[in-house]
């Protein structure tokens, strides 16, 4: 591995600027400790460089002899750091003046300030962890719910790699059997029983199949999940959306079967990025336009990671209530009592009973809006709608690289099918395990390296 500018010792303020109780300076690389013996000043007279590692020390930073801050030093050495190099870390007193002036002091004493995410990313050239990991620091830091969060450390402990790692062990394996055979067709080692490999190549398939199909959920966190609000005609499907935008989106009318293709917009519930799908409320199709409504209805509803089930409060349920009930028994719902300005005459004990989440609301008056959008981000952050076995696959990135690398899988037994040769098949596998590579960071870019590492803050 190549390994980038890494001479250096680097420097930056981990901490955020502004005032605070402390703030920390963070140092980084083989002067880290020359640098510190310089500037700090122990009670005892004792240096930094003869500190044990994990040890924290009371003293003073001094420049010529002019105390700039009265600080606790602690000292983690190389290869038990962040970095896996010497690191400091200097403890002061929090405000930016005497941050900035530490800093100053380390600057000059001989080392550079820290590129923006510097710190991991040198953890990463230095091989402490990998790029998914690296990438989940950045989530941890920008984590705004605490599912985001969760996400982020289950892919800094490794979750996610050791699955990537797994699989490309398997396909390594498979490789290097298919190479034997390759390099020494008549040999008795190389013999290569084909049904095995076929079996074996399903078998990778089916669980590249199953991490992409997770890395939707992933992608929630970032991109947004998606709501969708079903209902028969004319409970108030289209006046709930435009009441969740605040804004008139959707034709709203007396007339039943109003709404007929399907209306989506993006709205940030609690700072969850959501996708609301309002649908038509068509649920037995008289003609050719009816039949379209409802199939883009139900393409919209096999997406979606959340139902609104909408009825109307003012009467009674009925068959075509029913019929929608069962057909979205196996989806995760809210059921919205809506109308509820009106007379009721819903069985709403029989409703409460039958389903866990339940809201009355009037989409017309705006009434208990709040109250449905609490019920979105609880179930949400609970995990109910996200669970955490989904967290497996983080970002777009991997994503991208799992579908790639599926792709080649895939190709590699349709050439096995079509009695190609081996070569063709090992080349396969070989593409294959280069876009594996790239999600852990074995093959990377200078310029991956930049976009990833310039999102994190300096100091990190
Ligand atoms: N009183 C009352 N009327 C409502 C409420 N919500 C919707 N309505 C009325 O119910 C009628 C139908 O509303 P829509 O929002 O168009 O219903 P929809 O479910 O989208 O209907 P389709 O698109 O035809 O499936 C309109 O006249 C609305 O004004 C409510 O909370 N209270
Ligand atoms: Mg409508």
């Amino acid at each position: 591995m190549v390994v980038y500018g890494l001479k250096d010792t680097i420097a930056a303020i981990s901490t955020p600027l502004g005032e605070s109780g402390i703030g920390i300076v963070r140092l980084s690389g083989k002067d880290a400790l020359t640098i510190a013996d310089k500037i700090f000043f122990a009670k005892d007279n004792k240096k930094p460089s003869t500190f044990k590692t994990y040890t924290t020390h009371y003293g003073w930073i001094k420049k010529d002899s002019e105390i700039i801050d009265e600080v606790i030093l602690t000292v983690m050495r190389s290869p038990k750091s962040y970095t896996k190099e010497d690191v400091v870390e200097i403890n002061c007193h929090g405000g930016i003046t005497a941050l900035r002036a530490v800093l100053d002091l380390v600057l000059e004493s001989g080392a550079r300030l820290a590129e923006p995410g510097e710190f991991t990313k040198r953890a990463f050239l230095n091989g402490r962890i990998d790029l998914v990991q690296a990438e989940a620091v950045l989530d941890i830091i920008k984590a705004k719910t605490d599912l985001a969060l969760k996400l982020g450390i289950e892919q800094l402990k490794g979750v996610f790699s050791k699955q990537i790692s797994s699989i490309r062990q398997k396909l390594l394996d498979l490789l290097s059997i298919l190479e034997a055979n390759i390099d020494f067709p008549d040999e008795e080692i190389g013999s290569v029983n084909l049904d095995e490999i076929h079996q074996r190549l399903e078998q990778i398939n089916g669980r590249l199949k199953f991490l992409l199909e997770k890395a939707r959920y992933g992608r929630v966190l970032r991109e947004g999940m998606s709501v969708v609000i079903c209902g028969r005609p004319n409970v108030g499907k289209s006046s709930l959306l435009n009441a969740i935008l605040r804004q008139e989106r959707a034709i709203v009318t007396p007339v039943a079967g109003t709404t007929r293709d399907t209306i989506e917009e993006m709205i940030n519930i609690k700072g969850i990025p959501i996708r609301v799908v309002d649908t038509a409320g068509i649920i037995e199709p008289k003609d050719l336009i009816e039949k379209k409504a409802v199939e883009r209805s139900k393409r919209q509803i096999d997406l979606a990671d959340l139902i609104i089930l909408v009825f109307d409060g003012s009467r009674r349920l009925n068959r075509e209530d029913s019929l929608l009930i069962k057909r979205l028994q196996r989806k995760t719902k809210i059921v919205v009592i809506n109308k509820i300005d009106l007379k009721q005459r819903i069985e709403k004990d029989k409703i409460i009973r039958r389903f866990q989440y339940v809201v009355e609301t009037s989409a017309k008056n705006l009434k208990n809006i709040d109250l449905l959008e609490n019920k979105i981000a609880d179930l949400v952050y609970s995990g109910r709608i996200i669970s955490s076995e989904s967290l497996l696959v983080g970002n777009r990135r991997h994503a991208e690289a799992i579908k790639k690398t599926q792709k080649f899988v895939a190709g590699a037994i349709d050439s096995l099918d079509n009695k190609l040769s081996l070569e063709f098949i090992a080349q396969d596998i070989k593409e294959a395990l280069g876009y594996l590579d790239d999600i852990l960071g074995g093959r990377f870019s200078e310029e991956l390296l930049d976009k990833i590492f310039s999102e994190f803050c300096i100091g990190k």
